[in-house]
């Protein structure tokens, strides 16, 4: 099991290293990011972009560029997002990147009916974190894809949330469905949710974890907390993924951890065919980093 998300460097190392598109790469921070993964060798980068631009930045950052592989594109950024989904389907990437390109207009080009890579399965944002204030890594999800999701949607956010776990060892996550308070309370659709999807575990239903909620976010991560207000679960204090309610609270979650909790992240879209990564210029390096090297080692045993 990884205890820290350098780990994942490690692991996108091993064996054949992956190819990741990234679509409309002309950008400075994209590819500062990519420039790093390339050094520390875990993934082998395909740009997809206005070339000049992209040699032009290069040259900014010092990214010698002689030995990547680029697509040029000036067709604008939804084509570059499409010609990447494309070299996805022929085998020649086998995860996506996001670069210039609005998070909408590169999901609509994974999620698309005829040419995207969809499975039949929810895609979701599942985002790993290392935090200073907690035992060992913890994930979140989703703070960035699925808007309000359904209780159905929810099962299917868990199920991608312990594909991710399991690629870091994690084999039976504890899931803690976050909500505001521990009872229901009929305003409050993540405290019906809760008991639903516990049901679910408990019948065998939802597999691969043990839920239990609704819990406030103290609940689920300090047991000293759990106590004192009297809950008694193997998930309370020692959660290892957390069920955000809607997208506004998780992705509140996962910027007031970077921000103010001083965690690092690693995360990524899962359900399409392959791996997407959506990192945003507000990433720290090292998170934009570990979120690429989550991208390569997912699948890698
Ligand atoms: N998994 C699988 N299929 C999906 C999903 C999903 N999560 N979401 C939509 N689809 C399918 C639908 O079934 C439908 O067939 C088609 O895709 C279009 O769905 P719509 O009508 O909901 O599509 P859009 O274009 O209105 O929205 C899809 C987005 C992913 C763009 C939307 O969910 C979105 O804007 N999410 C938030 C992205 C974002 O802004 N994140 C900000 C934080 S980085």
């Amino acid at each position: 099991m990884l205890d820290n998300l350098s780990g994942l460097i490690a692991k996108a190392k091993e064996g054949d290293k992956r190819t990741i598109a990234v679509a409309a790469a002309e950008d400075e921070f994209v590819l500062k990011a990519v420039q790093d993964a390339v050094v520390a060798e875990v993934m082998i980068p395909l740009l997809i972009g206005d070339k000049g631009e992209i040699e032009k930045i290069a040259r900014r950052l010092d990214f010698d560029l002689s030995r990547v592989d680029i697509l040029d594109n000036r067709e604008g950024a939804a084509a570059s997002a499409r010609i990447a989904v494309s070299k996805v389907k022929i085998g020649e990437a086998d995860g996506i990147m996001k670069g210039y390109i609005s998070t909408g207009d590169l999901l609509r080009a994974v999620l698309d009916k005829d040419v995207g890579l969809r499975t039949g399965r929810l895609l979701s944002h599942v985002a790993l974190f290392q935090s200073p204030y907690y035992h060992k890594l913890l994930c979140v999800t989703d703070a960035a894809m699925n808007i309000a999701p359904s209780l159905d949607e929810k099962v299917q956010i868990i199920q991608n949330a312990v594909l991710v776990c399991r690629n870091v060892g994690i084999e039976t996550p504890k899931v803690a469905v976050a909500a505001a308070v521990e009872t229901v309370n009929q305003k409050m659709e993540a405290t019906l949710h809760a008991p639903a999807l516990k049901a679910m575990n408990r019948e065998g239903i939802l597999t691969g974890c043990v839920v239990d909620g609704p819990f406030a976010i103290d609940i689920a991560v300090s047991r000293e907390s759990a106590l004192h207000k009297g809950i008694d679960s193997p998930v309370a204090g020692d959660c290892d993924v957390i069920l955000a309610p809607d997208i506004e609270a998780g992705n509140m979650l996962y910027k007031a951890l970077n921000f103010l909790g001083g965690a690092v992240s690693a995360a990524v879209i899962v359900g399409a065919l392959v791996p997407v990564v959506l990192t945003s210029r507000s990433d720290n390096e090292r998170s934009k980093l570990y979120s690429i090297a989550l991208a390569a080692c997912m699948g890698k045993g």
